[in-house]
């Protein structure tokens, strides 16, 4: 595994639509991300933030709010990651909403021919302007990368689509659009909702994702919302939608990540410390982020 991590946030709210998620990053900092990996003995360089452009009023192009703002953010994240990638390092990017995954996935799969992705959520993030009920980039991140949606959000880095449907997980899926159902079964999308984690168990969902998001792939993209995981463990965020994956789930999931070593890149989104309690959903985050890097417990 690449013990070389370059961390980098995104101060980017205006996918969501919701103040707050913009102090993820230093919420995530202040947890203590930064001493957490080093004591573990991984060299961490910590570029410091994205630029954000604050926009003065409110703006939405074919129900996308913000559409010119979150893409302007995320061409700059595809060029920082992508030259993160060129250094031979590992990116952890540290959201933000979700809608930071464009860049992210753009600037990784620039150098990384077939990637995987492994997509933890409560939702799918499949919808395009013409299927979302909110108008939020954030639901949609995913199917742009995909190749589906608004031309600009596809193109995302200059290039599209990023990923192919057979190398994409989702899990812990369990609030799903009517559209995003449709697309899932029209391109035969591999998706693990709750359902089959209470039923086959974490583990056993586990080593079938792995096993499918590594079988034609060069390196696997963990993208790691925090509202995948159940809003009683992780209540700073945005969009909680009960009956989630427990913290201890979360632990054994990214433990089999990193005993599989496929991850080639990593981000962490959707922490919200205005909704949060007493940091505890930052500091479920850098848990999760030890254990994805093979922190052990004994
Ligand atoms: N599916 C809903 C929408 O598109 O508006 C909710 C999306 C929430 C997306 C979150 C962060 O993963
Ligand atoms: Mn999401
Ligand atoms: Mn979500
Ligand atoms: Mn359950």
């Amino acid at each position: 595994m690449n013990k070389n991590i370059s961390i980098i946030g995104v101060p980017l709210d205006l996918g969501a639509d919701r103040r707050g998620v913009d102090m993820g990053p230093s919420a995530i900092r202040y947890a203590g991300v930064v001493a957490r990996l080093e004591k573990m003995g991984l060299n961490i360089q910590d570029k410091g933030d994205i630029p954000v452009t604050r926009p003065h009023t409110f703006t939405e192009t074919d129900n996308h709010k913000y559409l010119d703002e979150v893409v302007e953010a995320n061409t700059r994240l595809a060029e920082a990651v992508s030259g993160i990638m060129e250094e031979g390092r590992f990116p952890l990017v540290l959201g933000g909403d979700h809608s930071i995954a464009l860049g992210t996935v753009a600037g990784v799969a620039k150098h990384v021919k077939n990637l995987g992705v492994i997509w933890f959520d409560a939702h799918g993030d499949l919808n395009t302007g013409e299927t979302s009920p909110s108008g939020n980039i954030h639901g949609m991140p995913l199917a742009a990368s995909l190749g589906y949606g608004h031309e600009r959000l596809v193109q995302i880095g200059g290039f599209a689509p990023k990923l192919k449907p057979e190398n994409v997980v989702i899990i812990g899926a369990r609030d799903l659009d009517a559209g995003e159902r449709e697309l899932i079964k029209r391109i035969g999308l591999k998706v693990f909702t709750m359902h089959e984690i209470d039923k086959l168990g974490m583990a056993r969902v586990m080593e079938e994702a792995i096993a499918h998001v590594s079988r034609n792939t060069d390196g696997v993209h963990l993208s790691l919302d925090l509202d995948g995981l159940d809003p009683h463990d992780a209540p700073g965020v945005g969009t909680p939608v009960i009956g989630g994956i427990s913290y201890r789930e979360g632990h054994v999931a990214m433990e089999m990540l990193a005993d599989a070593d496929i991850l080639c890149s990593a981000e962490f989104v959707e922490v919200n410390p205005i909704l949060d309690r007493e940091n505890m959903t930052a500091r479920v985050a850098v848990a999760l982020m030890s254990s994805a890097f093979g922190d052990k417990l004994l």
